[in-house]
């Protein structure tokens, strides 16, 4: 058996220089081999390598989480379902996942195209860039892949199958039901609110029964309902763009959850934005557009999503789930239609919660976000943090009364001008 090791940007050349699909990737010789570290994630190493023939990025799983260091062991084999999930990512939504060359159990090695002149969304977010494509791009990846890794399209064997092998990735999915669910609402060991003037609403947030039992609800649903294969950690740092292109990395986080759970991650995230803009204009209003534009994406994806299942619903609905044979067959179509919005009211109602939770916990949690962190004026970026985080109160609390999505736009709105 190989003894895992870690790689520098000093040992990579020669240890993955013999592997004939690098050589032709980036370069016969490795020894012009060029490597960059750039990984400045919570959890892994990463390289770019650039050689005579092109270039390629290196991702290797560290035995623990980097951000927390050795003191919190983490196993490499999220490594392998990284790389399973993105197998099937890309036979869901082709064309939306980079290209894979190699995998290296052993040594919990991903190695892939290198995206460029891609940047991570989130960055190009706060640095005020409106990318036209990614609103539609990312409803449709959501769509196609959560469907397709359903009861609704697969065959049962299949999904069963599928379930018993990412099972075993208890431990990343671990640190979610405690990171997202649980440790923002108590005074967690690891959670680090950065504005102290924060402090008497995460006192409320604290003792707010009405949402403490909604997260409980939510962690019980993300653990229990296991409806399709979820990216786990659909972010904006998960996401690379251009204004012509979107891609999707980084499923480690991957499990069988609820349908609902990659989309409400991936809203809130927007959301997130939204608030924190204010935080990056240098004069006040600089923004706007920005905020109408992320408000726009949001409901683009939603509307995309929803279009998509709804037409892979009426043409690729082959899974044990809601048989044509029930229904279309018997002649009665519409029973079919009426299941269909029963699902998606559901799928709507549950994002919505997840959406709330994800924003609580990039706040009061461990795993902070750039948006808000980023920004210097302490007094500013509290403020866009307190507005946040009442939207999250709001949507996990109030998921079962909010009909639309343009009803939340009134509520972000309200809140952006208090
Ligand atoms: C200890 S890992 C913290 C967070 O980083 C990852 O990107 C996930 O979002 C996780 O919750
Ligand atoms: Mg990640």
């Amino acid at each position: 058996k190989q003894v895992f090791e870690a790689l520098s940007a000093e040992t990579l050349p020669s240890r993955l220089g013999s592997n004939d699909v690098l050589k032709d990737k980036i370069g016969a010789d490795h020894t012009h081999w060029n490597v960059r570290e750039v990984g400045d994630g919570n959890l892994n190493l990463v390289f770019i390598v650039t050689g005579d023939k092109g270039a390629a990025i290196v991702k290797q799983a560290l035995p623990y989480v980097r951000l927390v260091g050795e003191s919190w062991p983490l196993p490499l084999k999220r490594s392998f379902f990284e790389y399973h999930a993105l197998v099937r990512q890309s036979a869901r939504d082709p064309g939306m996942i980079p290209e894979i060359y190699v995998f290296d159990m052993a040594q919990a090695i991903i190695v892939m195209e290198y995206l460029t002149p891609h940047v991570i969304l989130r960055r190009a977010l706060i640095e005020g860039r409106q990318l036209s494509r990614i609103g539609r791009d990312l409803g449709l990846f959501v769509a196609r892949t959560l469907f397709r890794g359903s009861d609704l399209s697969l065959p049962t064997q299949e999904k069963k199958a599928d379930m018993a092998l990412f099972a075993d990735n208890v431990e990343l999915c671990d640190i979610t039901e405690n990171l997202v669910f649980s440790d923002p609402y108590f005074e967690a060991a690891m959670n680090r609110h950065t504005s102290p003037q924060l402090d008497p609403l995460v006192a409320e947030l604290r003792a707010d029964r009405d949402l403490k039992v909604e997260a409980q609800r939510l962690k019980h649903l993300f653990s229990a309902k296991a409806e399709t294969l979820c990216h786990g950690d659909l972010h904006t740092g998960s996401v690379m763009v251009t204004d012509i292109e979107t891609k999707v990395i980084d499923p480690e986080f991957a499990f069988y959850g609820p349908i609902s759970f990659d989309i409400g991650m991936l809203l809130a995230n927007f959301w997130m934005s939204y608030f924190s803009q204010s935080g990056h204009e240098t004069t006040s209003g600089e923004r706007d557009e920005m905020r109408d534009y992320l408000l726009e994406t949001v409901d683009t994806i939603w509307h995309t999503f929803r279009a998509e299942f709804a037409t892979l619903w009426r043409t690729e609905r082959k899974g044990i789930l809601y048989q044509a044979r029930l229904f279309e067959e018997r002649g009665d179509p519409l029973a079919a239609e009426q299941a269909l919005n029963i699902v998606l009211d559901e799928i709507y109602r549950e994002m919505l919660g997840f959406a709330g939770i994800e924003i609580h916990r990039r706040i009061l949690g461990l795993a902070h976000n750039a948006d808000f962190e980023t920004i210097a004026d302490p007094d500013r970026r509290a403020s866009c943090e307190a507005k946040a985080l009442k939207l999250g109160r709001h949507l996990a609390v109030n998921r079962h009364r909010i009909h639309c999505l343009s009803d939340i736009r009134e509520t972000v709105e309200r809140l952006q001008k208090e």
